[in-house]
């Protein structure tokens, strides 16, 4: 389909496409073309990149999606992308392609599901609608990347899975989302910020450590021993055991940078207490996230070491991703 405005759909498998399989395992099997086929769905054209639960995806397959994605948005038929993905790591997928697609005026729009294929109540015809909806909208234009599921619009640097099996799986703690369905109407609430970008590539590999009560610098130590960089999920407004600031400090000297994000679902860390708190860990080195999630931050910084950027531009982006 080429010569008018159309969606590109991007299938990825997930629960969306999954159907129970004869020893009663569950495995994401229909196509792209199978998917849309159960919509009757015309103006759009699909692209089938992968059959695959998102919990089996690797660095490769992000920039793998980031590429194609890309493709489709530069493609001047394209008026926006729908990527059907698992929801296990859908947040992730849909942060790394705001933070490679994010320049671009056309939506991004995420969807899956909670119920398989095979069942007749199932959730993943009325998400894929709305998404296709959505990348179809005028008003929709400048949304960036977004999660659509269950009538609601995520943005990609603020949403999480909230739920392992409500039809409500997403939710975007503190924030709400950007916008909502009514009918086939799209209501937008807010705008996507514009924020710096990145070249796809492939990620490298990061550590994401989160703290649990008694883990002391030792621990912390060996967990971050062999990585170019640090994901620090640390307790409420960002704060540590006192043994793990001195090893931060260590990390930060020998170049290895070190984000500081909270276990908290909701709220911004800060700097605030001493005694191994968060003043202790700034005075390290370490660099404070606001309110982004650890596994976001772990995709940011691996981004940001894939595109081989300088210590003052990567804290330009950390800066830049912390805010809302
Ligand atoms: N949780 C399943 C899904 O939503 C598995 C996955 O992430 O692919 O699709």
């Amino acid at each position: 389909m080429t010569g008018y405005p159309h969606v590109r759909i991007i299938t990825t498998g997930g629960t969306i496409a999954s159907l129970p399989q004869d020893n009663g395992d569950l495995a994401a099997s229909l196509s792209g073309e199978e998917l849309v086929q159960r919509l009757g769905m015309a103006s759009v054209q699909v692209d089938t990149l992968t059959t695959m639960g998102s919990f089996a995806f690797n660095y490769e397959t992000l920039a793998f999606i980031g590429e194609r994605v890309i493709e489709a948005l530069e493609s001047p038929d394209v008026q926006g992308v729908v990527l059907t993905h698992g929801t296990d790591t859908m947040e992730e997928t849909a942060f790394y392609l705001s933070l490679t697609t994010g320049h671009y005026m056309k939506p991004v729009v995420l969807t899956g599901a909670q119920l398989d294929a095979s069942n007749p109540h199932g959730d993943g015809p009325n998400n894929l609608r709305n998404a296709v909806c959505i990348a179809q909208s005028e008003s929709a234009r400048n949304i960036g990347t977004v999660i659509a599921f269950a009538g609601f619009l995520y943005a990609a640097r603020e949403v999480r899975k909230v739920d392992t099996s409500a039809l409500e799986a997403f939710d975007s703690p503190g924030w709400g989302p950007v916008g909502r369905m009514d009918g086939d109407r799209v209501i937008v609430l807010r705008q996507a910020d514009r924020r710096p970008v990145l070249n796809v590539k492939v990620p490298v590999p990061v550590a994401l450590v989160r703290l649990g009560v008694g883990m002391t610098g030792a621990e912390f130590q060996q967990m971050c021993t062999g990585y170019k960089g640090v994901v620090l999920e640390a307790f409420g407004r960002g704060n540590a055991h006192p043994s793990i600031h001195s090893e931060i400090s260590r990390l930060v000297q020998q170049g290895v940078p070190v984000i500081v994000t909270s276990r908290c679902i909701r709220g911004a860390v800060r700097p605030v207490y001493g005694g191994g708190g968060g003043r202790d860990l700034e005075r390290a080195g370490a660099w404070f996230a606001g309110d982004l999630a650890g596994e976001k931050a772990r995709i940011l910084l691996g981004l940001l070491l894939a595109n081989n950027v300088g210590w003052q531009e990567m804290w330009r982006f950390v800066e830049a991703y912390s805010r809302p």
